[in-house]
């Protein structure tokens, strides 16, 4: 298999320029993105990346989940395609670039090799996975995890918002539904190109991150019921204040994530205290607890001691207390091959790199249980993701997206 030469480059300018342009959709509060899954916004990017895929000569496929497939032919109609991409979809206070790089640095791959004429025996399918957020509806890398066979479409459809509509509803409303059928597309591989989330690559100086694991992720919603009463009146013996009982759970979380240090991370980030009112003692609170490390024992662990510890808090306070596992996967081993061709890019391009382990969940993380996987990352500017804040340079997207097509066009075959 030939190597693309090392003169072989992205255009780093109209890379930029599309993820600007993209990230005037759902634009956020504070210079980011609210573009959440099935949301009008949603459909907007969605039909923008399909107007600049199709002048990019690309044909487009939907599945039944709303995941977008665009196809640019190889010389061998029948080689199983390369897939390359990520999720439009971003997080109520996102940034420009979590998802977006990936799914546009793909589209920057096909665009270039348009330029140059570059032809590839196997096609190449520039991928937007619906849902990898997992905010509006959880868990996370919802259609990608259909793909993967993890969830049914049917349990995917009935997922709800904090409005009470489903997924499957809005998916139809946007008019993104499609009519493939989750799953029946097979690849010769899947790239992925993300920023990293995190300050490891900034830090070390390293422009590439060569992602040999993703750590495992677990979501545990807890509800809370206590009493609701007046914050003046009721004197302190006779309250059952459900936020307190909360309040001392999050402090347990926190312990259990320190005594798994230094990999181990554990936070709640979704909170819902009802009433919810100045002067009512919460009588109900409903969060989620998100663990994850690179070590699955250690998650059980994390889980285990929860459970038991949260229960021990409730009883002592007279609360009761319901636990549903809402989301999570194993730690993730990516593809020794697809990881080489990442690596040995990064080498051809003469770009510093080190390998590491994702600290976010991808949809990579389920789509390499299906095909052979591997992911590209950047660094992002002090780490800080899910955050209107998030900022790369535009050298790190052209060094990333560079590595993205040396790889992509490798194991693609070029002819
Ligand atoms: O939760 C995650 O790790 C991803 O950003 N959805
Ligand atoms: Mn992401
Ligand atoms: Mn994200």
């Amino acid at each position: 298999m030939s190597a693309p030469g090392a003169n072989l480059k992205i255009n780093a300018d109209r890379l930029w320029d599309s993820l600007m342009e993209m990230a005037k959709i759902g634009p956020g509060v504070a210079g980011g993105n609210n573009r959440q899954t099935v949301t009008d916004e949603d459909a907007e990017g969605r039909a923008l990346f399909q107007k600049w895929c199709e002048d990019a000569g690309m044909t487009m496929g939907v599945d039944t989940m709303g995941t977008m497939f665009m196809r640019r032919e190889g010389t061998d109609p029948d080689a199983l395609p390369v897939y390359v991409g990520s999720h439009l979809d971003t997080q109520p206070t996102g940034g420009k670039y979590d998802g977006v790089l990936g799914v546009l640095g793909g589209l920057e791959i096909i665009r270039t090799m348009n330029d140059l004429g570059i032809k590839t025996k196997h096609p190449i399918v520039v991928t937007n996975w619906t849902n990898e957020e997992g905010t509006r509806f959880a868990p996370a890398m919802l259609a990608s995890g259909v793909f993967a066979g993890m969830h049914t479409q049917d349990w995917a459809y009935a997922k709800t918002d904090a409005e009470g509509k489903t997924f499957g509803d809005e998916l139809a409303r946007i008019g993104w539904k499609g009519d493939e059928e989750v799953g029946a597309r097979k690849m010769h591989a899947f790239f992925e190109l993300h920023i990293e989330q995190g300050p490891i690559l900034e830090a070390e100086g390293v422009d590439i991150g060569v992602v040999t694991h993703g750590q495992g992720l677990s979501w545990t919603q807890i509800t809370v019921t206590g009493k609701d009463a007046h914050t003046g009146s009721t004197p302190m013996p006779m309250r059952k204040n459900a936020g307190l009982c909360m309040a001392r759970i999050l402090d347990l979380v926190d312990e259990i994530a320190w005594s798994h240090a230094p990999h181990a991370v554990g936070a709640a980030g979704h909170i819902d205290v009802y009433p919810n009112s100045r002067n009512v003692i919460p009588g109900k609170v409903v969060f989620t607890v998100d663990f994850r490390s690179p070590d699955l024992a250690v998650i059980e662990d994390m889980e285990a001691k929860l459970r038991d510890g949260a229960e021990q808090i409730a009883d002592t306070m007279g609360m009761e207390i319901a636990f549903e596992k809402v989301g999570g996967f194993d730690p993730v081993e990516f593809d020794e091959g697809c990881v080489r061709a990442v690596r040995n890019a990064a080498e051809r391009l003469g770009l510093s790199h080190m390998d590491i382990i994702s600290g976010a969940g991808h949809d990579a993380c389920w789509i390499n249980r299906v095909a052979p996987t591997a992911m590209v990352m950047c660094p992002c500017v002090d780490g800080l993701s899910h955050n209107e804040a998030e900022e790369i340079t535009k050298e790190w997207a052209e060094a990333g997206a560079n590595v993205l097509m040396h790889a992509v066009i490798e194991t693609a075959e070029i002819v």
